[in-house]
């Protein structure tokens, strides 16, 4: 069940980060315009490396630890960062990466929002000469000599290890169990993948049925007006599947709200680990996390540093993760980073 770390090792990003954000200009950068793979000889060695990087957002305590993790591993690789957060909208992405293409950096890397509509950017990248390496979510471009490489989850895997808790758990039932599930958002991969992942594993019990599928758009206050209307609507919930812990923290305030306990009244399963969702598992709010790690940083700046020295990297990059019961959590909480 554990995920192989196939770029093998993990720098630990340094705690203290002095970089200055302020990014210089990289307009007389001496690379290469027609060709996509820019080599170390092309760039003066005083010159820092300028790593454009378009976030999603703020959206989650996820997204504010993989943000971090950017920042502070850019720091200690000594590069030039420049970052922006596009508030969800893949149009501000385009938007950022393409002001990144004008400002001639030497790699882009994003976390594309949705996974379509990537493939005239991309291009656009290519033609410049300038790398792109994906974090986090997986673009469904056909061309993948577009991206360098992904790096990020198996969100798929993630939500296998959510469905097979479920089965585990309710291997004896003799009713149906009714599930809610809470989405993430629309078209985005992890909640495409979650969604897959999940629905073919609990494909084994007939009587696991999803009764209600909605996107919480990985937000805690989706997340508890979702929940809100779903216990409204339906008075024998069992199982909440959240794709993020923010969505089941908004939740857990809707069901305690209603006037039932969470973890209890309705199990829940969550995917992420971060901070406060491993506080709710700890308390039995949660009752089962998939981790989905944000710390991608480190891997993120070896990976920039192979690009541009020429090297192979391999196409795709799995983050490794485990699971927390609420035992588990509870255990884990204390030395977690994030
Ligand atoms: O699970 C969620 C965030 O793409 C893996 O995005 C990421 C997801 C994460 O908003 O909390």
């Amino acid at each position: 069940m554990v995920i192989v770390a196939a770029c093998g090792k993990k720098n630990e990003a340094s705690s203290s980060p002095s970089a200055s954000q302020a990014a210089a200009p990289a307009s007389e950068s001496a690379k290469p315009s027609d060709s996509a793979q820019p080599s170390e000889s092309a760039k003066p060695a005083d010159k820092k490396v300028v790593l454009g990087f378009a976030q999603v957002g703020a959206e989650s305590g996820w997204r504010t630890a993989n943000t971090k993790s950017i920042q502070e591993s850019a720091a200690s690789a000594g590069f030039d960062l420049k970052f922006s957060d596009a508030q969800q909208k893949q149009e501000n992405q385009i938007k950022a990466i393409r002001s990144y293409i004008q400002q001639k950096v030497d790699v882009i890397a994003f976390s594309p929002v949705v996974e379509s509509g990537w493939d005239t950017v991309l291009k656009e990248a290519k033609d410049a000469g300038i790398p792109v390496i994906l974090t986090d979510r997986a673009v469904d471009s056909k061309d993948t000599s577009l991206y360098k490489t992904f790096i990020g989850s198996d969100f798929v895997e993630e939500g296998r290890k959510a469905g097979q808790w479920l089965v585990d758990q309710e291997k004896d039932a003799t009713k149906d169990i009714n599930i809610v599930e809470l989405q993430g958002t629309t078209g985005s991969a992890p909640a495409n993948d979650r969604m897959a992942g999940f629905k073919e594993v609990i494909a084994s019990n007939p009587h696991l049925k999803i009764i209600a599928s909605q996107t919480g758009d990985f937000t805690r206050a989706k997340g508890k007006e979702v929940m809100q209307a779903f216990l409204k609507a339906h008075k024998d919930i069992d199982v909440l599947y959240a794709h993020n812990d923010d969505m089941a923290l908004g939740a857990i305030q809707a069901i305690e709200a209603a006037g039932l306990k969470p973890g209890v009244d309705i199990k829940i399963i969550s995917v992420d680990g971060v901070h406060d969702g491993m506080q709710a598992a700890s308390e039995g709010k949660i009752n089962f996390i998939v981790e989905c790690n944000p710390l991608l940083g480190p891997q993120l700046m070896e990976a920039v540093n192979n690009v541009l020295a020429g090297k192979e990297i391999p196409q795709r990059i799995v983050t490794k993760e485990g699971t927390f019961t609420s035992d588990q959590a509870k255990e884990a909480l204390p030395s977690r980073q994030y």
